[in-house]
């Protein structure tokens, strides 16, 4: 059976992060996604709006989802593709390039992103209710 892995914040759940990981599914046989906690994305210098707690919950609740484990550090990659036996390390093409290292222990694939949808755009948007 072929194990896929990605990671993300997923905050404020859109369209482009749903079409990413059906496409994941599509892929492999179990999708496990390790969705990046709090405290993980104050490393990433990322804002959150929506808690951990909801965002995994969101996500674990997704059909073609099989599992959702939490990101909590850059290294845990390395970990995790031994631990869950991953075949393909999958994660959008805006991090093209950043996760080769992990190419001489499973497949890395970058795929391209929805356009025109972000959370960033989502809260720009929001502002002018
Ligand atoms: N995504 C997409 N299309 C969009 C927006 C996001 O395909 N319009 C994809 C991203 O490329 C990523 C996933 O959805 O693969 C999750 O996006 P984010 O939550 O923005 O992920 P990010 O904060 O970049 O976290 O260690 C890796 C990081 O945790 C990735």
């Amino acid at each position: 059976a072929k194990t896929i892995i990605t990671y993300g914040t997923f905050d404020m759940f859109h369209i482009g992060h749903l079409k990413l990981l059906k496409r994941l599914s599509k892929l492999g046989d179990k999708l496990i996604v390790a969705v990046s906690t709090d405290e993980f994305n104050s490393v990433k210098g990322k804002k959150v709006l929506i808690p951990y707690k909801h965002r995994a919950e969101i996500v674990r609740s997704i059909k073609f989802v099989d599992e959702v484990i939490p990101e909590t550090r850059w290294e845990q990659k390395i970990e995790d593709v031994e631990k869950y036996n991953v075949d393909i390390f999958a994660i959008g093409e805006d991090w093209k390039g950043k996760f080769d290292f992990l190419k001489d222990k499973c497949e890395v694939v970058y795929l391209e992103r929805t356009p025109n949808v972000s959370t960033t755009e989502l809260k720009k948007s929001l502002k002018h209710l």
